[in-house]
C-alpha cells in the first residue's frame, strides 16, 4: 500500500516539476507558467467546469426519472399534452442567464490577453512550411528553427516539440511577439504560456506574455498547414537575466541579420 501511494504522489509530483510540455495520460491543461494561462485555468476550473458537471447530472437524472416515471407499465394511457408555457420559458431563460454568466468573465480575459502592456522585447516569428523563423528586431538577429529529427534526439529532448534553435527570452519580462506567415496559414502556439495567434501571410499579429519561471516551454504550429503541420513545433527556453544577456552576446553574432543578408546577396552575385 505504502509503495502504492509512494508511486501515485510521486506522478503527481513529477506532473509538477515537468509541467512545460505535454505527458502521457495527461488530463487538463499544462501547468499555467504566465499570468494569462493562470486566468484561462482557473476560468475552467471555477466556474465552466462546474456548469459542465452541473449540467451533466441534471440532465441524466431527467432521462432517468423520465424513464421509470412514464414508463409503459407505469403509465398505460399517455398524456396528450404538446405545449407547458412556464417549462418553455424556463428552458430558454435558463441556458441564457448560463452564457451571460459565462460570457462576463470571459470577455474580461480575453480583454486583458489584448491589452499588450508596455513591452521590454519584441520577437517575430515568421510561419513557412513547415518551420517557424525568428527575428529579434532590436538586436539585429534572425534564426530559423527546425524541429530535431528523432535520431538525433538527446535523451532530455522530447519527440516531436525540440528544435535546433530555440527562442529565448527572459524571465519575468513582457515580451511582445509579432506573427506572420510566408505561405500558408500557420499558427503560433504555447500552453503554459495561454498564447495562440494565428500567423496569416501579408499580415502582422500580436500577442504577448510574461514567463514568471524558467525552463523550456513547448508548443506546435495549430493551424492545419500541410502535410508536415505536425512537425513545425516551437521551442522557448524562459532564462534568467544573466543568461539571457549571455546569450544576446552569442546570438548577435551567430544570427547577425546583416551578415546573412549580405552572404545572400554575395552568392546572388556570384
Ligand atoms: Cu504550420
Amino acid at each position: 500500500m505504502t509503495k502504492f501511494l509512494l508511486i501515485f504522489s510521486s506522478f503527481f509530483i513529477a506532473q509538477i516539476v515537468l509541467a512545460d510540455q505535454p505527458k502521457d495520460w495527461q488530463l487538463g491543461f499544462q501547468n499555467p507558467a504566465s499570468d494569462g494561462m493562470r486566468d484561462i485555468v482557473n476560468f475552467h476550473n471555477n466556474l465552466l467546469l462546474p456548469i459542465i458537471i452541473a449540467i451533466s447530472v441534471f440532465v441524466l437524472f431527467l432521462m432517468l426519472y423520465a424513464c421509470v416515471r412514464f414508463r409503459a407499465s407505469a403509465n398505460p394511457n399517455p398524456s396528450k399534452r404538446t405545449h407547458n408555457v412556464t417549462v418553455e420559458i424556463l428552458w430558454t431563460l435558463i441556458p441564457c442567464l448560463i452564457l451571460i454568466v459565462m460570457a462576463v468573465p470571459s470577455f474580461k480575459i480575453l480583454y486583458k490577453q489584448d491589452t499588450i502592456p508596455k513591452a521590454d522585447l519584441t520577437i517575430k516569428a515568421v510561419g513557412y512550411q513547415w518551420y517557424w523563423g525568428y527575428e529579434y528586431p532590436d538586436e539585429n538577429i534572425i534564426f530559423d528553427s527546425y524541429m530535431i529529427e528523432e535520431k538525433d534526439l538527446r535523451a532530455d529532448q522530447p519527440r516531436l516539440l525540440s528544435v535546433d534553435n530555440e527562442v529565448v527570452v527572459p524571465v519575468n519580462k513582457v515580451v511582445k511577439v509579432l506573427i506572420t506567415a510566408n505561405d500558408v496559414l500557420h499558427a503560433w502556439a504555447l500552453p503554459a504560456f495561454g498564447v495562440k495567434r494565428d500567423a496569416v501571410p501579408g499580415r502582422i499579429n500580436e500577442t504577448w506574455f510574461k514567463a514568471e519561471k524558467e525552463g523550456t516551454y513547448y508548443g506546435q504550429c495549430s493551424e492545419l498547414c500541410g502535410i508536415k503541420h505536425a512537425f513545425m513545433p516551437i521551442t522557448v527556453k524562459v532564462v534568467s537575466d544573466e543568461d539571457y544577456e549571455e546569450w544576446l552576446s552569442e546570438a548577435r553574432v551567430k544570427f547577425a541579420k546583416e551578415e546573412i543578408e549580405n552572404d545572400k546577396l554575395k552568392i546572388a552575385s556570384k
